[in-house]
């Protein structure tokens, strides 16, 4: 059976760019949900649902509206354990790398457990590192854990690396949603480079141009959140064709 880390890995080993299109339920209209879908670019293959905050019960209800309109992947990306539902595909297994606080490092993965055990969700373990993107992030306000500089590209690197070591099966690379400037090429080049796992790159990437610098550095998914959410994106990404996924 084909899982949604398998198209992952698919993606990494034959250059297939994926675009991930990132909802956060606390600004997404569900009775839109159609609407928003069309809009996309046709490359979209995955949806990823959540946020470092998010009202309670909202993931669910988000989920449940894609689902109506979509049979791509659906897959959480909580900023905590209350964000667990099993309406959704599968879930990205966050573990903060970059940050000193044990409650996003295995806290609340341990508190996601209950829900976890009988669900029939894709667990995705990902190493999850957030990089200074000029913006205070929510992720460091919730996580209180400070980004890593993007001028310190061996500690980036090592700390992907020491999540490869660790079992993660993905790195996400994260300048946090919103962020003024993305996760550098350099950065994702150098892990690239370093790592045999798929590798994600998202935060403050807005137009076409620094989509396809972050596939060309390296990323196999990309995440667009923000310019989707403020209809920045979509005309112009609807022309992006499939060169994004032959890099
Ligand atoms: C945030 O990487 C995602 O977690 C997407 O960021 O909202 O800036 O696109 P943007």
């Amino acid at each position: 059976m084909s899982t949604i880390y398998s198209e992952f890995l698919n993606s990494a080993n034959n250059k297939l760019k994926r675009l991930c299109i990132l909802v956060d339920p606390d600004k997404f209209a569900n009775e839109k949900a159609g609407f928003f879908l069309k809009s996309l670019p046709v490359e979209t293959s995955f949806i990823f649902v959540g946020g470092s905050t998010v009202a309670a019960c909202k993931t669910e209800a988000t989920v449940k509206a894609l689902k109506e309109h979509t049979h791509l992947p659906i897959l959480l990306f909580p900023g905590d354990y209350t964000q667990i539902t099993e309406e959704a595909d599968g879930i990205l297994f966050l573990s903060l790398l970059s940050g000193r606080n044990p409650e996003y490092l295995i806290g609340q993965q341990i508190k996601s457990v209950s829900c976890l055990r009988s669900s029939n969700l894709e667990i995705i373990p990902t190493g999850y590192i957030l990089i200074d993107g000029g913006k205070e992030s929510a992720v460091k306000r919730v996580s209180k854990t400070l980004p890593l500089p993007q001028e310190k590209v061996q500690l980036i690197v090592d700390t992907a690396l020491a999540g490869q070591y660790l079992g993660k099966q993905l790195i996400y690379l994260e300048a946090g949603s919103g962020a003024n400037f993305p996760v550098s090429e350099e950065i994702i080049a150098a892990v690239r480079n370093a790592i045999d796992i798929p590798l994600i790159a998202g935060g403050g990437i807005r137009n076409t141009l620094q989509l396809q610098k972050s596939y060309e550095a390296g990323a196999d998914l990309v995440v667009i959140g923000t310019a989707f959410e403020d209809g920045e994106f979509s005309a112009e990404a609807s022309n992006l064709s499939l060169e994004s996924s032959e890099i």
